[in-house]
């Protein structure tokens, strides 16, 4: 399997890191963290040094609560920080994480790969319509309701079977997608952990994961250090939550995803290599 985007092809044919850069002064885990540009330069060496095969940079927290970013402000604190990635390390794709279509352009423009919407393009009309007009790769994310809820428990009602309504609800935005001109091969899919999900409905999606991964897009998740870790090693911290990450990284390789969204590179990276190396590399 492959995913196509912006400026390549990468294979999928070993586990796929993408090393997270976030530039908020909020999000749950490590906000406030790179205060300037020469922070986030060092805070991206280290992720591509570790072993990061993306890196995903990213300007408004989701943290339930979280004060949503104006345009401007995102653009602000995104853009020079994707056209730095991009000039130092040509080789490695860059994701934006945003959900806005005008973030979205000028993040391709200064050289951005990937755009990683964790609203699977529900909130900015114009962005199926952006990523269509590109030839950037795009993850569609599963989340509900806006950015200041998506990651809380307020539209976190499902049936019996989460994934069922989860895939239902991606399987949407997939077929927007694919009806706007995106072609398959530049999309992937993530069951959005954490996100409109209490921590047993987070282990659900993650369980039937190879029913995302039978949509035949490479799969994403993004586990690390989130709060259903929390709840079962009692780390309230989320820096506590490396071998729980790991745990659930590991257990959803098992499962069919390909493409994992970290903070701490290096310790994952040893783990999928080692667990994929068992695997026999397929
Ligand atoms: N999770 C977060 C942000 N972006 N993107 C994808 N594709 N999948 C995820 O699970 C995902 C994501 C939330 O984590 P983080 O960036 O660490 O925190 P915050 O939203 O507070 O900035």
């Amino acid at each position: 399997m492959h995913w196509v985007h912006g400026t390549g092809v990468m294979r999928l044919d070993r586990p796929r890191l993408i090393g997270i850069i976030n530039l908020t002064p909020d999000s749950f885990s490590d906000g406030g963290r790179l205060k300037s540009l020469d922070d986030a330069r060092r805070a991206i060496d280290q992720v591509i040094a570790e072993g990061a095969d993306v890196v995903d940079i990213g300007a408004e927290s989701t943290r339930p609560g979280a004060t949503p970013v104006a345009v401007e402000e995102e653009l602000r604190r995104v853009v020079p920080v994707i056209a730095a990635a991009v000039k130092a390390h040509p080789g490695v794709p860059v994701s934006v994480d945003t959900v806005k279509a005008r973030v979205a352009r000028e993040a391709l423009a200064v050289g951005a790969s990937i755009v990683n919407d964790v609203s699977a393009m529900r909130l900015d009309p114009e962005m199926v319509q952006t990523v269509a007009g590109s030839n950037a790769a795009v993850v569609l994310m599963h989340s509900r309701g806006d950015v200041a809820y998506m990651a809380s428990y307020s539209y976190a009602d499902y049936g019996e079977d989460v994934m069922a309504d989860v895939l239902g609800e991606l399987g949407t935005q997939l077929d927007t997608a694919i009806a706007a001109g995106v072609s398959r091969e530049r999309i992937a899919v993530d069951p959005g952990i954490g996100f409109a999900k209490r921590g047993a409905q987070s282990l659900a999606v993650l369980r039937g994961l190879e029913r995302l991964a039978a949509l035949g897009c490479p799969v994403l998740v993004g586990v690390s250090r989130k709060r259903f870790i929390g709840e079962i090693t009692l780390a309230a911290s989320p820096a506590d939550r490396l071998a729980g990450t790991i745990g659930a990284n590991v257990a959803a390789l098992e499962r069919g995803a390909r493409l994992f969204r970290v903070h701490d590179v290096k310790p994952n990276r040893e783990a999928l290599d080692v667990a994929w190396a068992i695997r026999g590399g397929a």
